[in-house]
């Protein structure tokens, strides 16, 4: 595994349990270096925050639902989180959307990143086929957001994935995650 010391561009990648932030980071590493998976315990997989520096020098940081809650992990809080984050790293944040809707627990958390005036992007993860193409994206977060991100990706649900531990991204979604981090 790589080294784990601090690159120039440094990425969080945030959000709740389960929204597939360690697939994703994978994804962007190209091997499958962070477990992911089923919790059969209900607890999540990663359990401390793991990073990594890509090739290209770009610090992946996979982050644990925990990072994103208060102590005893009954209200969103990201004070811990932002207390980390320096001012020119890159902070995406991993939301499921449930017919359509953003769910309220990650809704409190992007107005949370928000108010602390950090800059995010956002990736939708696991997004039916039909509300990929069906959902105005920029509308819904227009109505629940207080700041727009500064770009977001859809990544339909790919339900060979689901429940499993492991699994990698199509390489064509592989390459969009590529794309969409390599912008920022
Ligand atoms: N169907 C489907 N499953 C996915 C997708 N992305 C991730 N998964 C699955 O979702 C489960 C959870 O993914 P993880 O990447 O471990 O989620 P996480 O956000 O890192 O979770 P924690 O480490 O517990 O915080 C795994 O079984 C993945 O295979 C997707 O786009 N479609
Ligand atoms: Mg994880």
């Amino acid at each position: 595994m790589a080294e784990e010391i601090k690159s120039a561009k440094c990425v969080y990648v945030i959000g709740h349990s389960g929204a597939g932030k360690s697939t994703i980071c994978n994804a962007y590493l190209g091997s499958a270096t962070f477990p992911t998976g089923l919790s059969s315990d209900g607890k999540g997989i990663t359990k401390e925050e793991q990073r990594v520096i890509a090739k290209n020098g770009i610090t992946i940081v996979d982050t644990t639902g925990d990072d994103i809650m208060s102590k005893d992990n009954s209200i969103v809080d990201v004070t811990n989180l932002t207390r980390k984050i320096r001012k020119d790293d890159k902070i995406i944040i991993v939301i499921v959307l449930r017919i359509g809707r953003i769910h309220p627990d990650d809704n409190d958390l992007i107005n949370d990143i928000i108010k602390k005036e950090c800059q995010y992007y956002l990736i939708l993860n696991k997004t039916g086929r039909i509300a990929s193409a069906k959902c105005d994206f920029e509308k819904i977060f227009k109505l629940e957001l207080l700041q727009m991100p500064s770009d977001f990706l859809i990544i339909v649900e790919d339900y060979d994935m689901s429940d499993r531990d492991n699994t990698m991204f199509s390489d064509e979604d592989q390459l969009k995650i590529r794309e969409f981090i390599d912008k920022f």
